[in-house]
């Protein structure tokens, strides 16, 4: 039986009735994502006629998840919301805190000794709040999360920016920083700017190399890391139906890519199978029920342009695999080109290590098909030339895999099996050389491909790939090959080609576990106590922030002015600094360390303005703390782009940034300043960006008469006595200004009064 079968039934009992009225309210067909939607809106929320990317409105997701690396910081505000239980179905993950290195079975041993006592602090706090717990190895969030908790129609929120992952059953799922989750956790309502609507039209029908990754690797092409930004993707057509529910999760996965709030797709057979074969009969009989407020309005596919703002159309019989890269998840080139634009652009073209896994790709279609290719290493005499790493999904998926004889034949080409956990995905990576920085090329399933983000080396160049093709060129190791045209010349120095891809999109003798690792918490916990040493340097209890003083700001430092893209990988790394995200001050020390200082054009190099010489960026902003100097930070387009680790924000409001002012921000980021009381603005002219100096000194005005639709005025005062007034914009809703005012989001619950 599915887990929380109570509020599945609840939500489709409500659903058409919720539906009906939102369609007679609107007056018009609804797509998909206009009915969960509708159907979530919060008991205190009025339905009306929300104006897309304008209106801000209140839902009630369904259910909570959380991964251990964002989990802490959600938690830790948690506490201190006074509630005894959380108010929806919710789950901690731990599969962010796993080094890959010599393999699952040492690597597991040596985190669950490493990493004791936050796995015991999540595991505690999870028993005490009512909170499903599953434990290091249990396997990676959205893997975990679309196996047992998504179901069509559903919505749900994640502290991970890849909960999107869950589309692919039909949900609209999204990524939030930790204090949205503590919002709703503590039974509140969750707010969110009504989104724009991107239709995608898949027609024809994926057959050979080409995979669902590329479906998605072609629409970041198209739309860019921002495209996607204030928009759900929602995804129709034949191609749409023809693919599994786990190819559908991977295209709505990599939706975090293009800035997307979310994708989806309407609920068919595909996804009816992918339930009752991860033991869901009841909810895929329970969706039938339901199945036509389970997809969009007939009209609405019939003619798209008319229901959503922008309609894409990809012919599946026609995409070609696509390999994107090197250093951003955009950057598409189709497999024909590859070899002219790898040769063009200088990017080493020996390939190190093929990696497979991830959130993205590592369901039993994609390895049963990366196996298919990796049989053909010993029937046709080839030898694998790159290393080939596999981090499984789940415990789940890899239990079967094992079963199933796909492990023993990726022994046979020298592959490692990491942990069910993120791995190199997020910079768990043990990766011996990496310190060297040498230049070299590695291709992966996974969805990122940021500078340092697999193996800390600015050097490394990483391509993103479907499992299929990241096989084929493990295999041969070489960027230029384009397997689907190509021979290799094998041992017997024969010319050999592989034969295209195949496998299951299910195990034909269904899935098998032995040990999930899902611990259940208490009935009642609040017998059970939660510890944190006062002297820990993993956890550190939160103090509230302070709230607003009341009056302008003045006499702020430039803290930074960064270059260029400055994703939450920039502002607050992950990898070796995951081991702090439960200790705010301790992750400090990783403030902006990886943004370009513009000035300089290096990292981690910044002018201190009161001694005038240059130390690094949380030294200096140290500094400034210490002498109670606020600070402003400017950026560029897109900014804060990636994760939805609120550390980005928190770490610049605990050491004394006042604000963040830039050309364009990333959803989640910006919403998560917003929630730690910060001031997250934008130039109103963007060519202001030019006007600031590394000595200025600045003032806020405005801020006593901050409201909604009003800019703010910003005076830079430059060293040699000139000085800019700049306009600023902001998309401070009047909820939003009182978080502002309170000091952060936590300090209005805290106090009882939302
Ligand atoms: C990521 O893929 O970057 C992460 C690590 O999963 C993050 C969450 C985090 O930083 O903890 C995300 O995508 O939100
Ligand atoms: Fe983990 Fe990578 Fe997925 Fe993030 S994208 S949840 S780090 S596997």
């Amino acid at each position: 039986m599915a887990f929380d079968i109570e509020m599945i039934k609840k939500v489709y009992a409500e659903m058409p009735s919720k539906i009906d009225s939102a369609r007679k309210l609107v007056n018009r067909p609804l797509t998909l994502t206009e009915k969960i939607l509708y159907s979530h809106l919060h008991t205190d929320q009025k339905q009306d006629q929300f104006e897309r990317a304008k209106s801000y409105v209140d839902f009630s997701p369904d259910r909570v998840a959380m991964q251990d690396a964002t989990a802490q910081m959600a938690l830790l505000q948690f506490m201190q919301s006074g509630r005894p239980k959380v108010a929806v179905p919710s789950t901690v993950h731990c599969d962010h805190l796993i080094t890959a290195k010599n393999g699952a079975n040492d690597d597991l041993a040596f985190a669950n000794k490493e990493s004791k006592e936050v796995f015991d602090f999540l595991g505690s706090v999870s028993n005490k709040y009512g909170i499903g717990f599953w434990k290091p190895g249990a396997g990676i969030i959205h893997q975990v999360v679309l196996e047992n908790y998504a179901f069509p129609g559903g919505m749900m929120i994640g502290t991970d920016s890849h909960t999107v992952n869950a589309g692919g059953l039909g949900m609209i799922a999204i990524g939030v920083g930790g204090a949205d989750a503590c919002d709703v956790m503590a039974g509140l309502a969750w707010e969110l700017k009504m989104p724009k609507l991107i239709g995608v039209k898949l027609t024809g029908k994926l057959s050979g190399w080409t995979a669902p990754k590329d479906v998605i690797l072609k629409v970041a092409g198209i739309l860019t890391v921002k495209g996607g930004t204030d928009a759900v993707v929602e995804y129709f057509g034949e191609g749409a139906i023809s693919m599994s529910c786990t190819g559908k999760g991977t295209i709505c996965n990599m939706g975090a890519e293009i800035g997307a709030t979310t994708s989806t797709f309407g609920y068919d057979d595909s996804m009816s199978r992918y339930l009752k074969a991860t033991g869901r009969e009841d909810v895929a009989a329970l969706a039938d029920t339901v199945k036509e407020h389970l997809t969009a309005d007939v009209e609405v596919y019939l003619n798209p342009s008319k229901y959503f703002d922008q309609v894409i159309e990809i012919n599946l019989s026609e995409l070609e695999p696509h390999v994107n890269g090197p250093f951003t998840p955009d950057l598409a080139t189709p497999i024909s080109k590859l070899k002219e634009v790898a040769l063009a652009n200088a990017w080493p073209t020996k390939i190190s290590v093929g990696l497979l896994g991830s959130c993205t790709n590592s369901s039993y279609e994609d390895i049963s098909r990366a196996v298919s290719l990796a049989k053909q290493v010993s029937s046709k005499h080839l030898k694998a030339k790159a290393e080939y790493l596999i981090n499984p999904g789940s415990e789940q998926i890899r239990y079967t895999i094992e079963r199933d004889g796909f492990l023993d034949i990726f022994d046979q080409i020298g592959a490692k099996v990491f942990t069910n956990a993120c791995g190199p995905c997020i910079g768990m990576w043990d990766r011996m050389g990496s310190e060297k920085h040498e230049k070299n090329t590695i291709i992966h399933s996974f969805n990122r491909n940021f500078a340092k983000r697999a193996d800390g080396n600015p050097n490394t160049y990483a391509f993103v790939a479907s499992p299929e093709i990241v096989t084929a060129m493990a295999i041969a190791g070489d960027l230029t090959f384009n397997p689907l045209t190509d021979f290799l010349t094998n041992e017997k120095g024969e010319q050999v080609k592989f034969d295209a891809p195949n496998g299951d999109e299910l195990p034909t003798r269904g899935f098998e576990v032995k040990d999930s690792g899902f611990q259940s918490p208490a009935a009642d916990g609040s017998h059970v106590v939660i510890n944190v040493s006062p002297t820990s340097d993993r956890l550190q209890l939160l103090d509230p922030f302070a709230a607003w003083e009341g009056n302008d700001l003045s006499d702020l430092k430039l803290l930074i002015k960064a270059k260029g893209k400055c994703t939450t990988d920039h502002i607050s790394m992950a990898g070796p600094w995951l081991k702090f995200r439960g200790h705010l001050d301790n992750i400090s020390n990783n403030m902006l360390i990886g943004a370009v200082n513009f000035f300089n054009e290096k990292t981690d190099t910044v002018k201190n303005q009161l001694s005038g010489s240059y130390d690094s960026v949380p030294k200096v902003q140290r500094a400034y703390k210490s002498q109670g100097i606020g600070s402003i930070v400017v950026g560029d387009e897109n900014y804060g782009e990636g994760s939805s680790r609120e550390h980005a924000a928190m770490e610049p409001r605990h050491l004394g940034v006042r604000a963040v002012l830039v050309k364009s921000f990333a959803r989640i980021h910006e919403t998560n300043l917003k929630k730690q009381g910060m001031l997250a603005l934008t130039f109103v002219n963007k060519a202001d960006y030019e006007k600031i100096q590394e000595n200025d000194s600045i003032n806020i005005f405005g801020l006593t008469t901050f409201s909604p639709g009003t800019s703010l005025t910003l005076l830079f005062k430059h060293s040699d006595g000139t000085q800019d007034e700049i306009k600023a914009n902001h998309t401070y809703n009047a909820q939003q200004i009182d978080w502002f005012k309170a000091g952060g989001a936590l300090n209005i619950i805290r106090a009882g009064v939302k």
